[in-house]
């Protein structure tokens, strides 16, 4: 495949006024007219004029009235054009029903819509589909469906028509059309001018019930961008669509945000506790981009992280605002470890802006939006709360309007605040999970902490450079007091030490506060020192911390060594779990086991080769453990925190449902699930049905609730992905593929919904010891059914074959295995761009 480099750039040589499409709407010959007002660019220049175009079929075009026969490639077309400004003018034809691709204009339920970004313009018409083109759109949709929607406000409608004006100069990747039989929830803002704005949330027929959620987080998300960020909405109407096949979760396309159903329908039946929160999140994600995505957009997509760091960081302080700031600080870093970490210690690591690429779809990537947000968190620590705000002020102010790089963002903070972050940059271009070593000594009063930092080696990138890391620490002292309050140390070099002076016994320090730097810490420690820190840590991150490294230690021990579950841990978490003090929400967080994948590469990088198999087993032992040490306290947690009354998805009920739930999956170990039997039967509401459903399956007694579960919820696409994914995530590894394979045959299968197919096969490779287990037969059927999704759906293809990105620390049978799988991709005719490049780079 075809290589484009960020070195590479150069400006457009035309630029665009403004837009007229008109779309005449039919499933299988859609015919889309454009008129375009060019004119040349001073900035760029104007050797050769083309537009991006795939799989369109032209008409007609015309320049300036005249007709013309351009020169068409499958990548678009060029041709002569004359000095100075000029009207282009074309009809094409294409085929929504036939684009099962979910990029462009594509047919959902009968209902038309688009997806755009990142490069789906260009399956709609001949344009210079590049972020760094932004013009005003006029819209004419003409077609016999009841509702038509585009961006900005709706200017004129008429029988089978109607037309929209977006008076905000937008790329091309912003674009969004609607049509179908809709229903909408309407709702009004009033914004901090005073402007009434009108809100609408569009759904189809049967699924009015289940908006009031998603509007009131949208009303929250505008508020809070209101007093957090001083950022007003900009339109007179906001409308969010909900679709049923979509590739990701949601898009921010201007005024007219789309949404994957699964991420905006919500009611207390059929959606869990994690489900609303995650809506209220997208929902923020989305809206917030209005400033951070649309109003200012990057110039290249190279610079994605531009806009989706930025845009992950604000949704994340939103979580934190709306929830509880701990819980969702440590949820996110487990995250981050499990997807992020995972990613930039295997073949595909690559920098937050990645410097090449052959297909852009494969870069929205938890490096760029996870890693992203972490490197805007660092320069907040590092400048400080109001020095941060002062910056995206003239952020603000200085690119309105404009398509900006991540110098453009840089310099911003460096105007704003007199700092130089030329070496803070290397976050930017550096990839790889940096290494942070610490010890510590103690002389007379002085106690002293060393730091060297380290980063491995990446893919192109065999040798790194030290970066800033902005070390949160505090001390406590012997009798667990702190004896230093939170400290931010600004390492920049690759070793250097830090001392506290003044001391009167030698304290316990409290490394990297509240996860203040996105690295792998190495320590020295030992049970006895992390159980004082969860006992006393001030610092909420890290007294979980102390509690995970006291569960990973000892799993480990049981992986490599045949230890029995450590009773130092055992009973560190049964003194947590009684102190009625804590959070529900953190406790509950403190019961999870360290992740499969997680031990997995730790092993790995201690020289061992991990055994999928054995980690599981030792998972359930240590879980068999935690239930046998505490039987008591876990019954009296599970009914103390049982909530009563009508459900709420506030996170206060939510975190208490949490930990009863994550009492009954052990309890469950213990009572052969009489009391999971019982609250699936009494539940009235997903949260407790889905938990109890999963408590059953889990020790193989829930034949007859799956089935039950199943009627009960036939009609609703949601709830049934839920159905598949449960039972392949909880089958026994060796069962895991089969059932995957089991499901794939079930009439509700499709191949053609991406939720569907994620929820059963990325149910498989979500389960390290099902997907890798000894047989193959994980990998196989992967493979498989990769191979008959690509020519549908490439994108979602791409995506799932991360699942292989892991392979390189298995033993030689099981890398065998892959390699032939990944080969076997590799070698299908007519692979995609999407899927060859991701196959080839897991492959060297
Ligand atoms: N900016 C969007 C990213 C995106 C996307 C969304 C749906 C389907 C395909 C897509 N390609 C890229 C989503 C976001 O980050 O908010
Ligand atoms: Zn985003």
């Amino acid at each position: 495949g075809q290589t484009i480099y960020l070195s590479d750039y150069t400006p457009p040589g035309w630029l665009v006024e403004d837009v007229s499409l008109t779309f005449r709407l039919a499933p299988d010959a859609t015919r889309v007219l454009s008129r375009i007002r060019f004119a040349p660019n001073p900035e760029g220049t104007q050797d050769r004029f083309f537009l991006h175009g795939e799989k369109l079929k032209l008409i007609s075009a015309a320049i300036d009235g005249t007709p013309v026969t351009p020169d068409i490639t499958p990548e678009g077309l060029s041709c002569a054009v004359p000095e100075g400004a000029f009207t282009w003018e074309a009809e094409v034809e294409i085929a929504p029903a036939q684009n099962f691709a979910l990029e462009g204009l594509y047919m959902s339920n009968g209902m038309y819509c688009t997806q755009c970004e990142a490069e789906g313009f260009r399956k709609i018409t001949y344009y210079p589909d590049r972020p760094d083109v932004m013009a005003t759109f006029h819209v004419r949709i003409e077609s016999d469906l009841p509702v038509m929607l585009s961006n900005g406000n709706p200017i004129a409608s008429g029988e089978g028509w109607a037309e929209w004006h977006d008076p905000w100069p937008k790329p091309s990747y912003l674009f969004a059309l609607v049509a179908g039989e809709l229903v909408n929830h309407p709702d009004t803002f009033t914004t901090m001018s005073g402007r009434a704005v009108e809100l609408n949330i569009w759904v189809r027929p049967g699924d009015e019930g289940k908006c009031a959620f998603g509007m009131e987080a949208l009303k929250k998300s505008m508020k809070w961008d209101e007093e957090v960020y001083g950022r007003e909405y900009d339109l007179d109407l906001f409308n969010i669509v909900a679709v049923d096949d979509f590739n990701m979760g949601a898009m921010e396309n201007k005024g007219l945000n789309i949404f994957n159903s699964s991420c905006v329908l919500a009611s207390p039946e059929t959606s869990t506790d994690a489900n609303f929160e995650r809506i209220e999140a997208i929902i923020a994600h989305e809206y917030f981009h209005n400033w951070t995505g649309d109003r200012i957009t990057c110039r290249d997509w190279f610079q994605l992280c531009l806009k989706e760091g930025l845009t992950v960081f604000r949704d994340a302080s939103f979580t934190a605002d709306m929830r509880s700031e701990p819980v969702k600080r440590i949820s996110d870093v487990i995250t981050l470890r499990a997807r992020q970490f995972r990613e930039d210690n295997g073949p595909l690591a690559h920098p937050v802006r990645p410097e090449s690429f052959q297909e852009i779809n494969n870069f929205y990537t938890a490096t760029v939006y996870e890693k992203g947000a972490e490197v805007i968190g660092m320069l907040k620590l590092l400048v400080g709360d109001e020095a941060y705000f002062k910056a995206l002020d003239l952020y603000f102010t200085r690119h309105d309007g404009q398509a900006c790089t991540i110098e453009d963002w840089l310099k911003v903070f460096e105007d704003a605040t007199g700092r130089d972050l030329t070496q803070f940059k290397r976050w930017y271009s550096q990839a790889g999970t940096p290494r942070l070593h610490v010890t510590e000594s103690w002389d007379n009063g002085t106690f002293t902490l060393h730091f060297r930092q380290e980063t491995p080696p990446t893919p192109g990138q065999p040798s790194k450079q030290p970066q800033v890391l902005p070390i949160a620490v505090g001390l406590l002292g012997p009798n667990g007091d702190e004896v230093l309050p939170t400290t931010l140390l600004e390492m920049t070099e690759a070793e250097q030490s830090f001392s506290f002076e003044g001391l009167g016994a030698r304290p316990v320090p409290s490394i990297l506060r509240g996860f203040s730097a996105p690295v792998i810490l190495h320590r020295e420690t030992d049970n006895a020192e992390r159980a004082f820190l969860l006992a006393h840590d001030t610092d909420p991150y890290n007294r979980w911390e102390a509690g995970r490294s006291l569960a990973k230690n000892a799993l480990l021990r049981m992986i490599a060594e045949g230890m029995a579950p450590d009773a130092a841990y055992l009973d560190a978490l049964k003194t947590l779990l009684e102190d009625e003090t804590l959070d529900p929400a953190f406790r509950a967080l403190a019961m999870a086991l360290p992740s499969e994948d997680d031990l997995a590469l730790t092993l790995f990088e201690g020289g061992t080769t991990p055994d999928p198999q054995r980690i599981w087993e030792k998972r359930e032992e240590m879980r068999e453990a935690m239930a046998r040490h505490m039987p008591d306290l876990l019954a009296r947690l599970y009914a103390a925190h049982q909530v009563t009354g009508p459900y709420s998805p506030e996170a206060g009920p939510a975190a208490d449902r949490a930990l009863s739930n994550a009492a009954l999956a052990l309890l469950t170990r213990l009572d052969g699930g009489e009391r999971a039997r019982a609250q699936y039967a009494g539940a009235d509401n997903m949260t407790q049905q889905l938990a109890a459903l999963s408590c059953l399956l889990s020790i193989d007694a829930g034949a007859q609730e799956l089935q039950s579960f199943y009627e009960q919820w036939q009609h609703d696409r949601l709830v049934i992905d839920k159905w598949f994914s449960l039972q392949v995530g909880l089958a026994r590894p060796e069962d895991a593929a089969a059932t995957a394979e089991r499901l794939a045959a079930h009439p509700d299968f499709t191949m053609k919904n991406p939720n569907r197919f994620r929820a059963t096969f990325g149910a498989l490779a979500m389960s390290p010891a099902g997907f890798h287990h000894a047989s193959g037969k994980g990998y196989a059927l992967l493979a498989d059914w990769l191979k008959k999704l690509d020519p549908l759906n490439p994108q979602t293809t791409a995506r799932m074959c991360t699942a292989f990105e892991t392979w390189k620390r298995y033993d030689s049978d099981r890398q065998a295995m892959i390699r032939e799988a990944l080969e076997g991709i590799l070698a299908q005719d007519g692979l995609s761009r999407d899927t060859s490049e991701m196959v080839s780079r897991i492959l060297n």
